[in-house]
């Protein structure tokens, strides 16, 4: 990482802190942007590309609902990421110019049509601003402008030209998942079958492993409305009816509190609801005295968060909803507690790993100490990167570098019928069986998840979402309310 962006981080890590510590959130206040932030990333991403090579990064279609509804705009993530574009229509070209670079914007240009019936279009004066680019184009001249560049580069004598696009992940033939950047790949290819198409996602997605000062700035503001929402969701819980009723009441919050949208479909799993990992229809009645598991995280400025807390329905857990939680609880903190530099991640799920075999060994719920049997009850990954996407890009295998921002969400779900299905159990002997169902008649329907964002620092970690109870005493004290 270049000095001076890591003396911002710094800067930035410093005043993360001072925000976490706030109890309320002021929805008004400016994130501080660093101008220069976006032509850096810009000039990092061509480090990566040839002398003469092409950049081109082009906005999806706005997608379609149902007729002539659409679903919100959202902005894809690789053109938002270098020009902080939030407009449908909208392209980027990007070449090297000596120790700089040359990029221009294709920008929606002023349609009174457009501005009658969805709202304001950016001006030239906007976009330069925004972006940082000075070169601003209509959209409509972006086709054209791409042959002609294209043409000029294969003009050179001896070059061929390289284009880079953001190509993500190449999924086969299922038209569905095929990006914009894929599609536009097939035309260029077919018009200019000589020129190199090269993948541009690789790069990108390494620079936004670590977040600046005004990313995790924004990555804090999130997590802070998201508190604010769990707790008043948890509260909630001890009256309403329905998992929509506390769902609405999290999203009231979202939107109260300046969030502009959520980063994911809300999971709000009544009792044995909870188990589904991805549970999202939200619709059934609260199981009286059993468990909550809400999953769920606000979006700010296109950054997601991701925060769960599972948390008795009547504010008192039960000795067996303890005894599943406090093991949760225990493989969160020894995880948490390795998040530093120089570890790598993978290193922080063997040893959350390792600390649920223990728990569900003493709750009886294997009878060997070994992954294969813990992973009938823990199934899945200790967590992920939040950033512009809520699974944003990560290495886990790399030792952590300061400015990552990792959820640590370890869980444990007891589903009798599944484990009593699975071949692991039925090979065991019949004793192991019989000891094993006795402790998940114990716990079935349990399942306990609990995820905080963890900022690696160059000291201790950061829990970013810190004043959202976590331990058993202080989810029960906030329910006492
Ligand atoms: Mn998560």
């Amino acid at each position: 990482m270049k000095q001076a962006m890591k003396s911002l981080l710094k800067a930035g890590i410093a005043s993360c802190l001072l925000m976490g510590a706030a109890v309320s959130v002021d929805a008004s206040a400016q994130i501080p942007l660093v101008p220069q932030e976006l032509e850096q990333r810009r000039l990092e991403v061509t480090s990566h590309m040839g002398d003469h090579d092409l950049l081109i990064l082009q906005e999806r279609p706005h997608q379609v609902r149902n007729d002539d509804v659409h679903w919100p705009y959202r902005p894809s993530n690789a053109l938002y990421y270098l020009t902080h574009n939030k407009m449908p229509d909208t392209a980027l070209m990007v070449q090297k110019s000596g120790s700089g670079v040359n990029s221009t914007l294709y920008a929606k240009a002023y349609n009174a049509r457009w501005e009658t019936w969805e709202g304001k279009i950016p001006t030239v004066e906007d976009n330069r601003a925004e972006s940082g680019i000075q070169n601003v184009r209509p959209a409509s001249q972006f086709d054209a402008a791409i042959f002609q560049t294209i043409n000029t580069m294969t003009n050179v004598a001896g070059q061929t030209p390289t284009i880079w696009l953001d190509l993500g992940e190449l999924r086969g033939d299922d038209d569905h998942h095929r990006n914009q950047a894929q599609i536009l790949a097939e035309e260029l290819k077919a018009t200019f079958p000589d020129i190199i198409i090269k993948n541009i996602t690789p790069f990108l997605d390494e620079m936004r492993i670590e977040k600046s000062a005004s990313e995790l700035a924004i990555l804090q503001r999130a997590t802070d409305i998201t508190v604010e929402a769990h707790k008043a969701a948890m509260l909630k819980a001890k009256t309403a009816r329905y998992e929509y009723q506390v769902e609405a009441t999290l999203e009231y919050v979202y939107r109260e509190m300046g969030a502009e949208h959520w980063g994911y479909p809300s999971i709000v799993a009544s009792g044995s609801n909870g188990p589904i990992l991805h549970y999202q229809t939200n619709q059934e009645a609260l199981q009286e005295g059993g468990l909550m598991l809400i999953d769920a995280g606000a979006e700010v400025s296109f950054y997601s968060t991701d925060l769960t807390r599972t948390f008795p329905q009547d504010g008192t857990f039960t000795a067996s909803q303890k005894g599943i939680y406090q093991a949760v609880l225990d493989a969160q903190n020894a995880a948490i507690d390795m998040a530093r530099v120089g570890t790598p991640y993978s290193a922080l799920s063997q040893r959350s790993m390792e600390v649920r075999i223990d728990a569900l060994y003493d709750l009886g719920l294997i009878s060997e100490k070994t992954t294969a049997q813990a992973q009938l009850y823990t199934l899945h990954g200790l967590g992920h990167t939040v950033g512009l996407d809520v699974h944003d890009p990560a290495n886990r295998n790399a030792p952590l570098t300061a400015g990552q921002a990792w959820t640590i969400e370890p869980g444990i779900y007891v589903r009798k019928k599944h484990v009593i299905a699975s071949d692991i159990f039925k090979a065991l002997p019949a004793r192991q069986q019989q000891s094993i169902t006795a402790a998940l008649d114990k716990y079935d329907g349990i399942g306990v998840r609990i995820e905080d964002v963890v900022l690696i620092t160059d000291g201790d970690p950061v829990i970013m979402s810190a004043n959202l109870p976590r331990t058993i005493a202080d989810i029960e004290r906030h329910m006492a309310q």
